[in-house]
């Protein structure tokens, strides 16, 4: 196969993860004092999320934790990313309660993590804000930055002498787009003006706690994921490339831009048919320098022009659909080299991760096993679109599975099966899907060969 013989392209130091998120995994929604976040709300409200799914049980990984650290052991993974629930550290949204019997359960964890040998990154904001908050106008009002930055220093104050890599915010784009804009997630706004000012908050925040944490230890490795989603036009006409260019903004550049250059994209009044309003300071917080980029990647878009100039939208999707996964996503493994090397291009040189990639498919357990080969291929094709770009020179750390196990798929609820672990929402038991072997045995090649660069 060809991945086997690229497997030279990654260097020995190189982080071999799997992903989840607290609110997508932890369930004990009511346990030893959380608090309510706005995915509490949002799910318990009827018609939200498919089936009236909720995360309140989801796969019970608050008690389970040690079955789960050593599947991870078992298959052999290097590295391990999990976002902390804001509302188990502040109940009530207020950083003067902060709730101890939280603190332990992430002091637990770390420790078990690194009693197996698998090194932590912790992501802060993977989506579940707490409710008190979000009656004080959640990501709309500013001062929910600066209780972030206190939740951040927090955190770092109690695991940063264990753990080294921080993750801010995990996809800013959907806290800002499906959260704001669609309504498709918590808190299930739909304004235009909602999506540029919640996306604006979410950078800010990002930027001050950046600054607290960077005062409270400096020895810290601290980052931001955004989703990224590589964009081609639809054929080489100044139309479709036009279409492309503007899709593109709104996928990435609208992070990238104020992250690395420290200003928003001009092209943003076409979409949104006006400009972020900020603070000029604002911008220095959000621009600090970052210590690595978590890219999440899943798919990648073809574009062509609306056609319709009454359409609010100037862009429509032409995306093939002969290779899909069960989200409907198209399997294009060249956007992922693409992207890393643009990446490199425009903003670089900086540390990439990959902080996920994955997919969900229609898994069934068959005496005791998941045959899951659409998964293995899948997998299998976007590494090897990494080998190709560490190939061209693109600085790539780390790759992180998303997921380690079946879980909470937001919207769609449990319907959707993205882990390398099946879960039995039943019996809540575990059973490795192939992919969890094969990934494991990759991680053992691309260990033990030498690196040995051609
Ligand atoms: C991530 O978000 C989340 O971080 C994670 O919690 C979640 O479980 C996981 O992905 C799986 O959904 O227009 O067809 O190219 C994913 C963000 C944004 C990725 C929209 C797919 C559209 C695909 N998604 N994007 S397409």
């Amino acid at each position: 196969m060809a991945l086997t013989n690229k497997l030279r392209y990654f260097p020995t130091t190189f982080a071999w993860g799997v992903a989840t998120a607290a609110y997508q995994i932890e369930g004990a929604a009511t346990i030893d004092g959380r608090g309510s976040s706005i995915w509490d709300e949002f799910s318990h409200t009827p018609g939200k999320v498919l089936s009236g799914d909720t995360g309140d049980i989801a796969c019970d990984h608050y008690h389970r934790y040690p079955e789960d650290i050593a599947l991870m052991n078992h298959i052999g993974v290097t590295h391990y990313r999990f976002s902390v629930s804001w509302p188990r550290i502040l109940p009530d949204g207020d950083s003067h309660h902060i709730n101890a019997k939280g603190l332990a359960f992430y002091d637990r964890l770390v420790d078990t993590l690194l009693d197996n040998q698998i090194i932590p990154a912790i992501t802060l904001y993977h989506w579940d804000l707490p409710s008190e908050l979000q009656i004080q106008g959640g990501w709309l009002n500013s001062r929910t930055s600066d209780v972030f930055a206190e939740y951040a220093q927090i955190m770092v104050a109690v695991l940063g002498d264990r753990v080294k890599q921080w993750i801010t915010h995990n996809e800013p784009w959907c806290t800002a787009v499906l959260g704001h804009l669609t309504g498709e997630h918590a808190p299930g706004v739909t304004s235009k003006d909602a999506a540029l000012t919640a996306a604006h908050h979410v950078l800010l925040s990002h930027g001050k706690a950046m600054m607290a944490m960077r005062s409270t230890r400096n020895d810290l490795q601290i980052g931001i994921t955004l989703n990224l989603s590589q964009v081609y036009p639809d054929q080489p006409s100044v139309e479709s490339i036009r279409a492309a260019s503007l899709q593109d903004v709104f996928n990435n550049r609208w992070y990238l831009d104020p992250l690395f250059l420290g200003h928003y994209p001009e092209e943003l009044i076409d979409i949104f048919g006006k400009q972020p309003q900020f603070l000029s300071h604002d911008m220095d917080l959000i621009k600090q320098p970052l210590d690595f980029l978590g890219v999440n990647y899943y798919s990648a878009q073809v574009v062509a022009p609306s056609g319709d100039n009454e359409s609010p939208w100037p862009v429509r999707h032409v995306t093939p659909k002969d290779r899909i996964t069960a989200m409907g996503w198209p399997v294009i493994p060249k956007g992922l080299t693409d992207l890393l090397m643009r990446l490199q291009r425009d903003y670089g040189p900086i540390p990439l991760f990959i902080t996920e990639n994955g997919a969900a498919y229609p898994d069934e357990i068959v005496d005791g096993r998941i045959h899951d080969v659409d998964r293995i291929e899948y997998l299998s094709d976007h590494i090897e679109a990494i080998a190709d770009a560490l190939a061209h020179g693109v600085d790539v750390r780390g790759y992180f599975l998303w997921s380690l196990l079946d879980n909470f798929e937001w919207a769609f609820g449990y319907s959707k099966r993205f882990g390398i672990v099946y879960v039995d929402y039943t019996t809540l038991e575990r059973t490795l899907k192939d992919s969890a072997q094969w990934y494991g045995r990759l991680i053992h090649d691309a260990l033990s060969l030498p690196l040995n660069p051609v």
